[in-house]
């Protein structure tokens, strides 16, 4: 995956014209020579170019202009996205408590011994559930990473659970001939998207493939050595450093494939659907 000149795999689904990596490295370095890359509101020249962004017609609720660079800066992460490439991990020794960050979806509390994660699978349709010590009986994996919050704060959190991709593995729901989920060797039936949701659906996440593949990705079920708590994403979370904390949902209820763009909490509100950092 050295190769800057191919394509990158068709993380947009079906049919979507996707630039190629190189092109869009190469418009990365165009508009950065240009101080363009953070355009936002800076590159409309006062009032004027304000009552101009406006006027323009929405895209989702965003002025399709702004809506460009969004589009712009998803394209970009997913360029510079490699299975290979590892947020960096620290020493245990730097871990904190993270703040309680977010509540969506964790109204009351979940009993861990009644609790199941449903995931529906891609092939079949249909949904299979899990309890908590299936995932325990997985490989444990431990590492000790930055929970980046885009709300400009970040913390180094050392975390424990199953690799999403050993559970893809070792459950092969993620391809429609039922065949294992391998992340070296991504057969062309696998799922291009994962959805997740709490059990209350009231907060849900999407990730391409790749990302929920990723060595890094866990189903975590201890923060700093103990059990979560609830506020924490009690019992099942998921952490993905690559990307921004808005896509560790807590308390995973359900997991289900698409073919597109599963629907996401802050992707609705306006933010980069990939989220990668
Ligand atoms: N169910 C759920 N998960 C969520 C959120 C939320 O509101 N509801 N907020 C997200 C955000 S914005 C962040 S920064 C992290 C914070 O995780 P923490 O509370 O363990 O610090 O959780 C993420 N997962
Ligand atoms: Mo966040």
């Amino acid at each position: 995956m050295t190769d800057h000149s191919s394509a990158p795999a068709p993380l947009d689904g079906p049919g979507a014209p996707l630039q190629s990596e190189a092109a869009v490295l190469a418009e990365a370095r165009r508009r950065s020579r240009r101080s363009f890359i953070g355009l936002g509101l800076a590159g409309l020249a006062g009032i004027g170019g304000w009552r101009w962004l406006i006027s323009q017609p929405a895209d989702e609720g965003i002025p399709r202009p702004l809506r460009k660079v969004l589009d712009f800066n998803s394209r970009l992460s997913q360029a510079y996205f490699k299975e290979t490439r590892l947020a960096p991990e620290f020493a245990r020794s730097r871990a904190k408590t993270p703040r309680e960050n977010g509540d969506v979806g964790l109204d009351g509390d979940v009993d861990p011994a009644t609790w199941r994660m449903r995931v529906q699978g891609y092939g079949t349709g249909k949904t299979q559930e899990f309890t908590l010590a299936d995932i325990k009986a997985l490989p444990k994996v431990e590492m000790t990473t930055e929970l980046k919050c885009i709300e400009g704060w970040s913390v180094v959190v050392h975390w424990a659970g199953a690799r999403l991709s050993d559970f893809l593995a070792h459950y092969p729901l993620a391809t429609r001939s039922g065949r294992p989920a391998d992340p070296l060797n991504p057969p062309a039936d696998l799922a291009p998207y994962v959805g997740m949701l709490t059990p209350d659906e009231q907060y849900y996440v999407g990730l391409d493939i790749a990302s929920a593949l990723h060595p890094q990705t866990l189903l975590c079920y201890e923060m700093n050595g103990e059990p979560l708590t609830s506020a924490h994403g009690a019992p099942l979370r998921l952490v993905t450093p690559l990307k921004y904390g808005i896509k560790h949902l807590k308390r995973i209820g359900t997991i289900a494939f698409a073919d597109s763009r599963p629907k996401d909490y802050w992707a609705e509100l306006g933010y980069d659907w990939d989220s990668g950092h």
